[in-house]
């Protein structure tokens, strides 16, 4: 991390950038590495594709965070595989990658990939703490700390204390939880409820009630004006059913395909290994995929895949 943060802070012009279709853990590893370059007297830029999704507006610096690619003498890929994540062409300058998932691209000897952080937020506040902490002020630590919250799903998702003493840390820089989880969770807007109470008619519990899903549907979108964005948590509704072990959500996407999120309990099946079957990947409880087809072909391809993994067949 050492080397990493004087290899970063020899550079002039830093772009920071992460996947389309960004996450809270995205926006905040870009924000809040951009806040602290930029502190430490680097020009840098954050960038997105796709921009910044409303519901984190409210973080700083989202306002400047850039949809094209600007020129940059090093770019560093946050909370990503690979480049291709980006959705842009790759630049001629270095590449560094800093991410919580071992998979993926290796770009240079200065990588930071730590399997145990719970966001790639946690990951890069590691990295912040060694390089400088006086750096860290509120402008940094909210950002990072919208990362760990979102990623973790409120804390849900992991085991152990980093995501806690992460957050611990990171309130001690400033942040107000209840603020940011208002902003959050409480600022919904109602084409979410509208397109949730449709997608909830499809709620089916299958294999003797260990496995639910739901479908998101084209219609339902056009029905009540609902994006992308407002599908975002649903699977953790066919989840929350008891007894159900693994839960899928499936939801048509305007490219032609279905995305499909995983999401095990415990007594649940390694979801990566399911989603890997299609191309896809992620963590033990939590993984993704793409597949095309009709919305019959996709769920029975992938209730047979989990009915193997439940059986021990994988
Ligand atoms: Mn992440």
């Amino acid at each position: 991390m050492k080397r990493t943060a004087e290899f970063v802070g020899s550079h002039d012009r830093v772009v920071v950038v992460s996947h389309i279709r960004p996450d809270g853990d995205a926006v905040g590893s870009v924000l809040g590495l951009t806040n602290f370059l930029k502190g430490a007297g680097i020009e840098a830029y954050p960038v997105l594709k796709h921009g910044v999704p409303t519901v984190f507006s409210f973080v700083p610096g989202a306002d400047e965070v850039l949809t094209t690619l600007p020129e940059g003498d090093l770019y560093i890929l946050v909370d990503a595989s690979d480049w291709e994540r980006t959705g842009f062409p790759k630049p001629d300058a270095p590449v560094v990658r800093f991410d919580h998932h071992l998979t993926g691209e290796r770009y240079s000897q200065y990588d930071l990939l730590d399997e145990e952080a719970p966001s790639a937020t946690s990951l890069i506040l590691r990295f912040l703490r060694e390089w400088n902490e006086e750096g860290i002020d509120v402008d940094v630590a909210l950002p990072l700390y919208v990362g760990l919250l979102t990623d973790t799903g409120s804390f849900k998702n992991r085991e152990g204390t980093r995501a806690f003493e992460d957050a611990l840390y990171l309130v001690g820089r400033g942040v107000n939880p209840r603020k940011v989880a208002e902003l959050i969770f409480r600022e919904k807007p109602i084409e979410m409820y509208r397109l949730l109470s449709l997608a909830l008619k499809t709620l089916r519990v299958v294999e003797d009630g260990k496995v639910a899903y739901m479908v998101v549907r084209r219609e339902f979108f056009e029905e009540v004006g609902a994006t992308r964005e407002h599908s975002e948590g649903f699977v953790e509704y066919p989840l929350s059913v008891r007894g159900v072990v693994v839960a899928m959500k499936v939801e048509w996407d305007p490219d032609g395909y279905w995305k499909v999120g995983l999401r095990s309990k415990d007594g649940g099946p390694n979801v990566a290994a399911i989603a890997e079957k299609f191309g896809g990947g992620g963590h033990y409880f939590s993984a993704g995929c793409r597949l095309f087809g009709t919305e019959e072909e996709v769920i029975a391809a992938l209730l047979a895949e989990i009915r193997k993994a439940l059986n021990g067949e994988v």
